[in-house]
């Protein structure tokens, strides 16, 4: 999505789309996307076809590591380039992936002379992101799309790639760093934020659920997306089908439970993550089937039955780990996440806290519904 925020060809911004490109090919650049982390450009260039590539300035204060996670971008799209190669003709669907760019001197990425971390990614064309899933036939795409995502890189061993975001959706260590700020000063006392103390307290035992399997042995370290909210995932406008995800930033090891929980949490919302009214929040179990149906439909192959049996922990734990994300950051002073205003932290956490509510009162028909692929 564009933000309609041009930008002026003398701005330092062209200065950095031109380490990617030649000056005279570039035609426009705009401010795009909604991302809570990184800096996103849309850059459009003057060839007949009107062609664009991505622009990102990376948060190096999320990834202390950037040049790692560029390799694992690189890593991870060869190789499903490769799987693709190999399989055309078996598999008829457009999928694409999106693919680094490299500097007009070779690299990988361009470091400003402020010490900005930039990098440029190819867009794919002819595809919408989606804000809301729009029907079940929609819903089914999205889950065929990520069980597409971690098919083709089943086969990647999870060692490969590096980890670009040390503790990323461990429950117990967000738990942690709550923990750390419980006593500091409440920004703003209100019956919203004892609402989500009290809602944490009851909930914390459960947090570990999905570490503690991940110990035990029950679920294994595979490659996952991390982020595979409904906005990265793309449609053709033509044929409605799934044919790319994207924001590969948080491509590295981890348990493919966090990215099932991460797409249900984000595609069964219907009133979206950014909604204001966060008191209507229900958790659409028409949508989860057919996810669920999609997913399960490519990912069959490599599921285990211990995978399914974690599912309902999954679709729980992730909402309310997001939740106390966005929670321990209002506390923190939102030193994460991009706020639009000083609550708006808080405001995100109550929407996670609802639709967690809504699936623990749907928690039977969620379970008898995994029940109906084991
Ligand atoms: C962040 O920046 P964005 O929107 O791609 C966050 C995700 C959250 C998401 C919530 C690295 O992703 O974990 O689920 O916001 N990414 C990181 O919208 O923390
Ligand atoms: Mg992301």
């Amino acid at each position: 999505m564009m933000n309609g925020v041009l930008t002026h060809p003398c701005s330092s911004l062209w200065r950095v789309a031109e380490q990617f490109q030649p000056a005279d090919a570039i035609a426009d650049i705009q401010e795009f996307g909604q991302g809570n982390i990184n800096s996103t450009f849309l850059v459009t260039l003057k060839n007949e076809s009107d062609q664009h590539f991505i622009l990102q300035r990376l948060n190096t204060q999320v990834f202390p590591k950037p040049q790692l996670v560029m390799q694992n971008i690189r890593t991870y799209s060869e190789h499903v380039c490769q799987r693709l190669c190999e399989t055309t003709g078996s598999c008829p669907r457009r999928w694409e992936v999106p693919k680094v760019l490299l500097t007009t001197t070779g690299q990988d990425h361009w470091v400003s002379p402020k010490g900005d971390f930039w990098r440029a990614i190819s867009y794919i064309e002819s595809a919408q992101s989606l804000e809301a899933i729009a029907d079940l036939h929609q819903a089914q795409e999205v889950g065929y799309a990520l069980g597409m995502f971690h098919d083709l890189i089943s086969d990647l061993p999870a060692h490969q790639l590096a980890d670009t975001l040390v503790g990323f959706h461990i429950t117990p260590q967000y738990l942690q760093q709550y923990e750390h700020l419980q006593g500091t000063q409440v920004p703003h006392p209100a019956p919203e934020v004892d609402y989500c103390v009290q809602f944490i307290r009851d909930r914390q035992q459960q947090a570990d659920v999905l570490e503690r399997a991940k110990a035990k042995g029950d679920l294994k370290l595979r490659l996952i997306h991390g982020d595979p909210k409904i906005n990265n995932i793309l449609i053709d406008p033509d044929t409605q089908e799934a044919v790319s995800v994207i924001d590969l930033d948080t491509v590295k090891p981890g348990l493919i439970h966090y990215d099932i929980g991460d797409c249900l949490r984000s595609g069964c919302n219907p009133l979206g993550e950014e909604t204001e009214e966060w008191e209507k929040v229900c958790f659409d179990l028409d949508q989860c089937q057919a996810i669920l149906q999609g997913y399960v439909g490519v990912a069959q192959s490599f599921l285990t039955p211990q995978d399914y049996d974690y599912l309902y922990d999954a679709i729980h734990l992730l909402p309310f780990e997001l939740g106390l994300r966005f929670f321990t950051d209002y506390l923190a002073g939102n030193v994460y996440f991009k706020v639009h205003y000083p609550e708006h932290n808080l405001n995100r956490a109550l929407v996670q806290f609802k639709l967690t509510e809504s699936i623990e009162a749907q928690a039977a028909d969620i379970r008898a519904l995994i029940k109906t692929w084991q």
